[in-house]
């Protein structure tokens, strides 16, 4: 069946490749990314047959080492006739892994796992284990020793000076978002610092309880405008939808400028869940020429990583979002949750990205 298959294509490639692609939904794309990996790994045909009769449609390609011009014609088809985006392209010359260790976090505790950090020291540890795993981008909240959250600028210099002394090639991406309550100043005071990315939080959510995470239109727009104007490129935290619309239109007003680099928060009690679905949704509504990365929360976390992996985006994971390695097993640092990313990454045929080269990736300037 599928020589007959490729026969037909090469006989009238262009009508069959333009009209197949016209009719195939995202979620038929998902499990030929998923067939092309499995592929690329085994070099089993049947996986074909396999989606073949899953999406009713022809899946035209079959990706060996012999075959990859034709791979590269469906690739062109299917990217003129119907995606605005870059996901197919990405997976056969696909970019390196960017990894992002979320060390710390505001929320999590000791209590949720003795290895989260507070002190300076801590935060240290934790962002060299990270970064030795294969972490390029330590995304960073910091802590007073007791473990209170705090955005206090003399903090984050400590921090930071501490953790480029051990680790002086890693890009530093702290928080603005804080933690629940704080104003809009006090959240800002790290971007003084000129870190060469921050994130942006770009709206408003439910934060469990009656903890509301407060992002106006107004506050974006105010933090936004602060990191054009500082050089810093905003890493657009989503925690649902409706926010990558609100980085969409802010960016129209020249809020925000492009390439816009996109972080999916999924499964936040507030926010988006962290199933397939809302991945799809996600990352196929963000303009083409945008990155992401995904960060899945609690049991979200590696399921997530795998999609993002597979599909060409990028991976968040650490202890702001996720304390265990496994079911019900504590992860013993961020280092240990880096690794297992990493490692999948791996089977997956995906390399990782050593800082310098996310910064090429992020559109930032490289750092001798
Ligand atoms: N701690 C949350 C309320 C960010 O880092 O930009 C906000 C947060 C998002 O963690
Ligand atoms: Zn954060």
């Amino acid at each position: 069946m599928f020589t007959l298959f490729r026969e037909r294509i090469f006989n009238d490639e262009r009508n069959h490749a333009t009209s197949s692609c016209k009719n195939l939904d995202n979620q038929t794309m998902i499990g030929i990314f998923y067939a092309l990996q499995y592929n690329t790994l085994s070099g089993n045909e049947h996986v074909y047959l396999l989606i073949f009769r899953l999406t009713k449609k022809h899946v035209f390609f079959k990706y060996t080492q012999t075959d990859k011009n034709l791979l590269r014609l469906y690739l062109f088809y299917a990217k003129k006739t119907y995606f605005r985006s870059k996901i197919l392209t990405n997976y056969i010359f696909m970019e390196k892994l960017i990894i992002t260790a979320a060390i710390c976090g505001a929320e999590v505790l000791k209590e949720h796992n003795p290895a989260v950090p507070y002190t300076v020291e801590e935060i240290v540890r934790e962002a060299k284990s990270a970064y030795e795993a294969g972490a390029s981008i330590i995304h960073l909240h910091v802590r007073w020793d007791d473990g209170t959250p705090t955005q206090d600028k003399g903090r984050f210099k400590e921090a930071m000076d501490a953790i480029l002394k051990e680790i002086p090639d890693v890009i530093i991406q702290p928080s603005t978002g804080g933690a629940v309550g704080m104003t809009d100043d006090e959240r800002l005071q790290p971007t003084e610092l000129q870190p060469e990315m921050a994130t942006l939080d770009c709206g408003t959510l439910n934060f469990g309880g009656d903890d509301v995470f407060t992002n106006t239109e107004n506050t974006i727009k105010y933090f936004g405008k602060r990191m054009i104007e500082l050089g810093i490129k905003p890493e657009l935290e989503c925690f649902d939808k409706s926010m990558i619309e609100m980085a969409l239109r802010l960016h129209k007003k020249g809020f925000i400028n492009k390439p816009m680099h996109f972080d999916f928060v999924m499964g936040v009690n507030g926010g988006i869940g962290g199933d397939l679905r809302d991945f799809v949704f996600m990352r196929g509504s963000i303009p083409a020429d945008a990155s992401y990365t995904v960060a899945g929360i609690g049991r979200f976390e590696f399921p997530l990583a795998m999609a993002a992996i597979i599909d060409g985006g990028h991976v968040r994971v650490g202890f702001e979002d996720n304390v265990y390695i496994s079911k019900g097993v504590l992860a013993k640092s961020n280092g240990e949750l880096v690794a297992k990313v990493v490692r999948i990454a791996k089977e997956l045929g995906r390399e990782i990205a050593t800082p310098n080269e996310a910064r090429t990736i992020l559109g930032l300037p490289i750092k001798n």
